[in-house]
């Protein structure tokens, strides 16, 4: 028992340590998340259709708070990159995903500031789904594109994008939940 219990502690020095050297080896580099999350209700789609274009209503990204919480700024950022994004059919109990074809979720935001969300400027694809399966049910994962964001994370305000093609029409409202997460790599102020 007693060689156990001295083992033990010698493994948990060999992990504390090795933590603290990887923590040297970041420099000093922090790594948080950004979560957005919005309701979406989407009206019956009368038709099936290639191409079906929602945007969502401006969000604001509190982008500089969150900054300011994790002891760094806008200038300190390295990059922002998307780590999740889903979607979840609140209601009806019965809705599914499965009149979808594919989807495809872009990011936008006034990046230059004219009061205006340029489409072809100011609108990027940051995830998407191909190919829905049929039994998808009420839960959607979307596959995330690798990209830097931070232009449109900085902004005050961003907008949801969703294009999607339907294969048969929807009778009833969908109340939809997006959830969008954005990892940030930042430097730390003071360094
Ligand atoms: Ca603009």
């Amino acid at each position: 028992m007693k060689k156990i219990i001295t083992l033990a502690v010698i493994l948990s020095s060999i992990v504390f340590y090795s933590c603290e050297d990887i923590v040297d080896e970041l420099d000093k580099l922090t790594q948080f998340e950004l979560e957005f999350t919005e309701d979406f209700t989407y009206p019956p789609a009368p038709l099936f259709a290639d191409s079906i274009r929602f945007d969502g209503p401006p969000v604001s990204t509190n982008s500089d708070t969150t900054f300011k919480t994790n002891n760094t700024e806008k200038e300190l950022v390295q990059d922002v990159q998307v780590k999740q994004l889903d979607l979840t059919i609140i209601a009806p109990d019965s809705g599914s995903f499965d009149f979808m074809n594919y989807i495809r979720v872009f990011i936008m935001a006034d990046l230059n500031g004219d009061g205006i969300f340029d489409d072809e400027t100011e609108r990027i694809e940051v995830a998407n789904k191909m190919t829905i399966p049929t039994n998808i049910g009420t839960f959607l994962k979307l596959d995330p594109i690798p990209g830097d964001y931070k232009q449109f994370i900085f902004q005050d305000e961003i907008k949801l994008s969703l294009q999607y093609g339907t294969n048969r029409a929807t009778l009833f409202p969908l109340k939809l939940d997006v959830r969008s997460v954005f990892n940030v790599n930042a430097k730390i102020l003071g360094v």
